[in-house]
């Protein structure tokens, strides 16, 4: 309860913080972009991580509002950024957007709105939503989901593998990124099943025209598996953990 109420206070006291984590093409090993992770640095507790007040916040009914602030941060740092010429027009910017804020009606709303102030163009803009936010209202899924393709953004299934749907049922619905979740990279390298399995999705995503990223690549040898089974791209500790944007800076000076 404590923590719920710190977190109704968190906004105002400006106490998120969005961390960048690069999202790699494993073709040419450049930063194709980032994925935006909130961060709460709590005033007492430290740096509080979202696996831990991110289900507080839902169940608060604050998740909405963090969602949408991290949104608007997140869009306004690459439209920085862009400005800056620190990156080129092309990179993107990936959101995660909870159950709660993409069945919310306002929505679209909130996304045009934000496009509009930060200037940021629609394809700058990528949104994660998990196989369970899709499957929890299928049918209003499928409207949400299309329009916001028609508004020109790049939607992507988050942590792909961990939930009960499967790439026949989900290629129905108009996304068109799969995120394979970083518990099947994980020890990839020892497990020949596990590289089957990705093989397997990696080639049925690209039959129905849907790009991949490899989540929680760690080693060099998991790099070289996926980029050989032809994975688009890749994210993960190997390329860097999410980054203050100030570090982000520092990572874009040195990139080839
Ligand atoms: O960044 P980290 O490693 O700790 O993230 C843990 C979980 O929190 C992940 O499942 C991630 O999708 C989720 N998460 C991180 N940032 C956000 C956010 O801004 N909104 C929502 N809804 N979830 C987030
Ligand atoms: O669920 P989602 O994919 O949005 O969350 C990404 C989470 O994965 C974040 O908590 C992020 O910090 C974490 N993460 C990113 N790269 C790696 C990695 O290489 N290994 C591990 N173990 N976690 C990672
Ligand atoms: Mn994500
Ligand atoms: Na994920």
């Amino acid at each position: 309860l404590q923590l719920e109420n710190d977190l109704k206070r968190a906004i105002e006291r400006q106490e998120f913080i969005v961390y960048y984590q690069p999202i790699v093409c494993l073709c040419t090993g450049k930063i194709s972009g980032f994925e935006a992770l909130v961060r709460w640095q709590h005033p007492t507790m430290g740096m509080v991580s979202p696996g831990d007040f991110i289900p507080v916040a839902e169940e608060a009914g604050l998740i909405s509002l963090i969602d949408t602030w991290v949104l608007q941060t997140a869009c306004s740092q690459v439209h920085n950024w862009q400005k800056q010429k620190l990156i080129s027009e092309d990179i993107t910017v990936s959101v995660n957007l909870s159950v709660r804020l993409f069945s919310n009606p306002s929505l679209l709303t909130i996304i045009n709105e934000t496009l509009q102030s930060t200037q940021i163009s629609p394809q700058n803009l990528k949104l994660e939503i998990t196989e369970s936010a899709i499957m929890e209202n299928s049918e209003l899924a499928a409207i949400i989901l299309q329009e916001l393709r028609e508004c020109g953004i790049d939607l992507s299934i988050d942590d792909f593998g961990t939930g009960y749907s499967s790439l026949g049922y989900l290629h129905r619905f108009p996304v068109n990124i799969l995120k394979i979740d970083r518990s099947f990279v994980n020890s990839i390298e020892q497990d020949g099943k596990k590289t089957d399995l990705i093989s397997t999705v990696i080639s049925l995503a690209h039959k129905i025209e849907m790009k991949v990223i490899a989540e929680g690549i760690e080693t060099p040898e998991q790099l070289e598996i996926l980029r050989n089974l032809g994975c688009d791209f890749g994210q993960g500790y190997l390329f860097s953990k999410p980054l203050a944007s100030n570090f982000i800076l520092d990572l874009l000076a040195s990139a080839p």
